[in-house]
């Protein structure tokens, strides 16, 4: 109850700040950043997301504090567009499927994009397979919706839920984000490289982008632009960090 009070002071006061994790190409070049939340609490110092996100959404905070992530995504994709070096990058953001289910979701997001001015075909909206247990239709016609403004859809964590092919194909999906898990082993694991070289197989048949997580070393980097996947995103680039650092990384990247 404590932690759910300060989570409500925290809306009021808007103690949240969004970091940047940069995804990058084959050769270092930085494509675009996916934001993570944080909570920069007054006594407690930086909050990550595996302790409040879970609170957030059983409370139904999650919308609010969801609409900033998207206000926060989309000021900075405005911001952005104007700037030399800045203006190619895609910024994706978290949505919970429990933000999907208002019944003004697709209205909040054009509205967002409205009034920042955010070009809408760099924004990108990361869901995970358990948005597609319960409500798939209902899910699949809000994300039609929004594809006719240009937002592009990815899908997080793929292969750790229960992924069909029959409706993966279904989906107006963009990219396929291989969970970390996977990625991590792949030189240790037969059974992981394995599944992931048939997530890439079926990200090429499917026509969807594929991007590796959780990439900390070379030799998996190399192992995955060897079987056919060319964008990355991991400690090896570069972790979750605040604007201003990755303004300075994103300029002496290169
Ligand atoms: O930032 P970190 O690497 O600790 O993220 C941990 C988890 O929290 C990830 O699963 C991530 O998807 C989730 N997360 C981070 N930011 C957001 C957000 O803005 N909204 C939602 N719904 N989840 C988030
Ligand atoms: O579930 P989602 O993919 O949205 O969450 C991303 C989470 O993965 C964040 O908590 C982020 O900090 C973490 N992450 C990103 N890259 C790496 C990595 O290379 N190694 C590990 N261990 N975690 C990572
Ligand atoms: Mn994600
Ligand atoms: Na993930």
């Amino acid at each position: 109850v404590r932690l759910e009070n300060e989570l409500r002071q925290a809306l009021a006061n808007e103690e949240w700040q969004l970091y940047f994790q940069p995804q990058v190409d084959q050769d270092g070049r930085c494509i675009g950043v996916e934001g993570l939340l944080r909570w920069q609490h007054p006594e407690r110092g930086l909050v990550m997301p595996g302790v409040f996100i879970p609170l957030l959404e059983s409370t139904e905070l999650i919308n609010p504090v969801g609409d900033w992530v998207l206000e926060a995504a989309c000021q900075q994709l405005a911001q952005w567009a104007h700037q030399p070096g800045f203006a190619e990058l895609s910024v994706a953001v978290n949505v919970s499927p429990l933000q999907f289910r208002q019944v003004d979701f697709v209205n909040k997001v054009e509205s967002i994009l409205q009034r920042t001015g955010a070009p809408s075909h760099k924004l990108k909206l990361e869901v995970t397979e358990s948005l597609f247990v319960e409500e798939r239709d209902d899910a699949r016609e809000k994300m039609l919706q929004l594809k006719q403004q240009g937002v592009r859809f990815a899908l997080d964590d793929y292969g750790t839920g229960y992924s069909s092919l029959a409706y993966l194909a279904h989906l107006p999906l963009d990219q396929l984000k291989i969970d970390q898990s996977f990625v991590q082993q792949v030189i240790d694991s037969k059974a992981n490289a394995a599944i992931v070289e048939s997530t890439i197989a079926l990200a090429q048949s499917l026509s969807l982008e594929i991007v590796a997580e959780g990439v900390e070393r070379d030799d998996q980097q190399a192992w995955l632009l060897a079987h056919g996947c060319r964008a990355y995103q991991g400690f090896l680039y570069g972790k979750a960090m605040p604007l201003n650092v990755l303004e300075m990384w994103l300029r002496h990247e290169h």
